[in-house]
């Protein structure tokens, strides 16, 4: 090499690395954010993150922050679940160094993952989070959205008004802090509108069972029902109390403003009312022209989450820019300076780092499937008959009762025969939910069809995995607690399986599939879809007493269950009997997963588990294997949880349940109808 061609070359060199200089003094702005990317509340997460998308996009495409830094935009899914937006928070300061955390999602979570950025000293914003207490957590946690203390009481003297609503119930979801909180705005702006609260019910948010609670409420005849919930359960409670008949408006919380309700819901969620900060057709230009590039890019209209998402990545920006670099002292300093005229409005935070105004709340209602402003003439929807509850209750809980005797009696036939409490069965009664659903929604099998294909299918599932299991077992002449513990691994090993290939959330069937009219007879109000179930119910019931008093096969299975070896020299081929035994429950439980997913609209994962403690009571409370016992007694459960929670308490269901257990096993040990030699199957 000449000097003058080395000369060049170190020039080259050195003009290449200024260039890498100079890109090097441009960094982007690491912005991280924690949302429900998946689980039940993805659905707010993910509006959330596109609102954040879409303004950073825009913000960049402008010049960026701080003088033409881009900003980079990272996400971690918190699913719901605390520890995992404690790990997102840990994961994005760490790691990723992000200059400020936005979200989390939930309440929940944000009283988890607040304390991480209070810590490190970062600023943290949420944007959806409302309950009670946020900003206490320290001078780190701002928040951009409305407390629920801001917009309850407006949306509720709004109702009030136009409604003329006198008397009122309260229900909410005991678990979730944002439902709570939530549930003693409620209350206390009930008081300060002089409004009579006739009663207060709660449940748990895994809960999907609300008809002793709302058939109470309904009994007391109220104007309207206030309900304090996440999305999922308050679906749920809606289509619930519309299938009982209750006509009332239904006011909900910040939960309750996601189009995901309507989805869930469908007909049943006309005339919901919700007070909201935004409103898709807020007329103002800045508005209009979000709503039409939200529509553009993500080919869905946004909801108030996407928007509160939008200002709040653009009070950030301006915040940044205030500040001149992205150091977290002065970045605290100028956001508490914000003063931001946005598609929610004006936005400025206290100087305890909460929105200064709850200027611009609205109430907005369910109407034709769209949340609209809330008008005068929707009081002409307002009806609301009081009823016998004490009727509704018998008919809530023959409803369960059948459904929880079809499920227990493949439980005691297992038992009875194969002598092994084969805790697979909650599985299958979720298989048998999960081979419905898709059949239903995936194949478009018509429900029909669908739901037999589902029970069938549980029952050969059941049959497999048995053999599978259980066979070797029973070769090794192992032990009852062997198949047992087998059983166990099993539930847990397939449950989790189902939980990850489709998610813990719950699953539903389209509304327009079950959307049907309840029919009301002599007060009692049924939908068709119960009566088919009760009788679905009891013609399996009766098809298997048939099966095992009057058929060969039934014949052979009751000389199993008396003694299995005479059996076998008797010429029972046991293999195949007890094959044939699975398969029956297997179907049973599957047959009643697909009831009961379908009486509340809700299929998930863990459907079985609460089941297997119902499974256990009947079986030791029908007398350990006795057909004609557990069906007795999986109706006489019906009515005992229905009865706790319609007139005591729903957090009382499972403790009473448990202690009817107990009873019964101080009591009578061999059950109330085993005889001492227990007579099985
Ligand atoms: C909270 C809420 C939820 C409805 C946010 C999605 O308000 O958890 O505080």
């Amino acid at each position: 090499m000449t000097g003058v061609r080395r000369l060049k070359a170190l020039a080259l060199l050195a003009a290449l690395l200024s260039a890498a200089g100079a890109m090097a003094e441009e960094p982007t702005v690491k912005v991280g954010a924690i949302e429900d990317l998946t689980g039940p509340t993805a659905r707010y997460g993910i509006a959330i993150k596109q609102g954040f998308e879409l303004a950073a996009e825009q913000i960049n495409a402008k010049g960026g922050v701080l003088n033409g830094r881009q900003i980079e935009f990272l996400v971690e899914d918190a699913a719901g679940q605390k520890d995992q937006a404690i790990n997102a928070a840990k994961k994005l300061l760490a790691r990723d160094r992000v200059i400020a955390l936005l979200g989390p999602t939930l309440s929940n979570e944000m009283f988890a993952a607040g304390p991480v950025a209070v810590e490190r000293q970062i600023p943290i914003i949420g944007t959806s989070v409302t309950a009670d207490g946020i900003t206490d957590m320290g001078d780190w946690v701002f928040r951009t959205s409305l407390p629920e203390g801001d917009v309850v009481p407006a949306a509720l003297a709004n109702a009030k008004q136009i409604f003329g609503l006198k008397k009122i119930a309260l229900l909410y979801a005991n678990d979730d802090a944002f439902s709570k909180s939530g549930f003693d705005v409620f209350k206390k702006s009930a008081v300060a509108a002089g409004l009579e609260i006739a009663d207060i019910e709660s449940f748990s948010q895994k809960d999907t069972d609300f008809s002793p609670q709302l058939t109470k409420i309904k009994s007391l005849g109220v104007d309207a029902l206030l309900v304090s919930a996440l999305v999922e359960p308050a679906s749920g409670v809606v289509l619930q109390a519309r299938q009982l008949g209750m006509t009332m408006p239904i006011l909900g919380g910040n939960g309750f403003n996601s189009p995901k309700l309507v989805e869930i819901a469908g007909k049943a969620a006309e005339g919901v009312l919700v007070g909201s900060p935004w409103f898709v057709d807020k007329p103002q230009p800045e508005n209009v022209a979000f709503v039409t590039a939200y529509r553009t890019k993500y080919d869905s209209d946004p909801d108030q989450f996407a928007a509160q998402a939008y200002d709040t990545m653009f009070i950030l920006a301006e915040a940044l820019n205030r500040a001149g670099d992205t150091d977290a002292n002065k970045l605290h300093d100028a956001l508490l300076a914000s003063d931001h005229d946005g598609i929610m409005g004006p936005f400025q935070f206290t100087p305890h780092r909460d929105p200064a105004s709850a200027g611009g709340v609205v109430t907005l209602v369910v109407r034709d499937g769209k949340f609209q402003i809330l008008e005068p003439g929707d009081a002409k929807r307002s009806v609301s008959a009081v009823r016998t509850a004490f009727s509704q209750q018998i008919t809530n809980a023959l409803v369960l009762g059948s459904v929880y005797a079809l499920f227990a009696l493949g439980f005691t036939l297992v038992f009875g025969v194969v002598r092994v409490v084969n805790l697979l069965y909650g599985f299958y009664f979720a298989s048998g939910a999960f081979i419905a659903l898709f059949a239903a929604t995936l194949l478009h099998i018509p429900l029909w069809i669908a739901a037999p294909l589902g029970a069938v299918g549980a029952g050969a599932v059941a049959a497999m995995l048995d053999g599978v299991l259980l066979t070797p077992l029973r070769a090794a002449k192992a032990p009852e607690l062997a198949a047992l513990i087998v059983t166990l691994g099993g539930v847990l090993l397939f449950t989790n399986c189902l939980n990850l290939a489709f998610g813990t959330q719950i699953r539903r069937f389209p509304a327009a599939l079950l959307d049907q009219d309840a029919l009301d007879i002599a007060g009692v109000v049924v939908t068709p879809l119960q009566i088919v179930i009760v009788a679905v119910a009891l013609a399996m019931v009766a098809a298997l007493f048939f099966f095992i008093e009057k058929t060969k096969q039934g014949a052979a299975l009751r000389a199993l269950a008396e003694n299995p070896d005479v059996a076998a020299l008797m010429g029972v081929n046991v293999g195949r009997a007890m094959a044939l035994v699975s398969f029956v429950a297997g179907t049973l439980a599957g047959a009643a997963g697909i009831l009961i997913g379908l009486n509340f609209n809700a299929v998930h994962p863990y459907m079985g588990e609460s089941m297997m403690l119902r499974g256990f009571v009947v079986i030791i409370v029908g007398g350990l294997g006795d057909i004609r016992g557990a069906l007795l007694a999986g109706l006489a459960l019906g009515f005992a949880e229905v009865f706790t929670a319609g007139y005591i308490s729903s957090d009382f269901k499972e403790a009473v349940t448990f202690s009817i257990l107990v009873l019964t096993l101080w009591i009578r040990p061999i059950g109330l109808f085993g005889k001492a030699s227990a007579k099985r199957a």
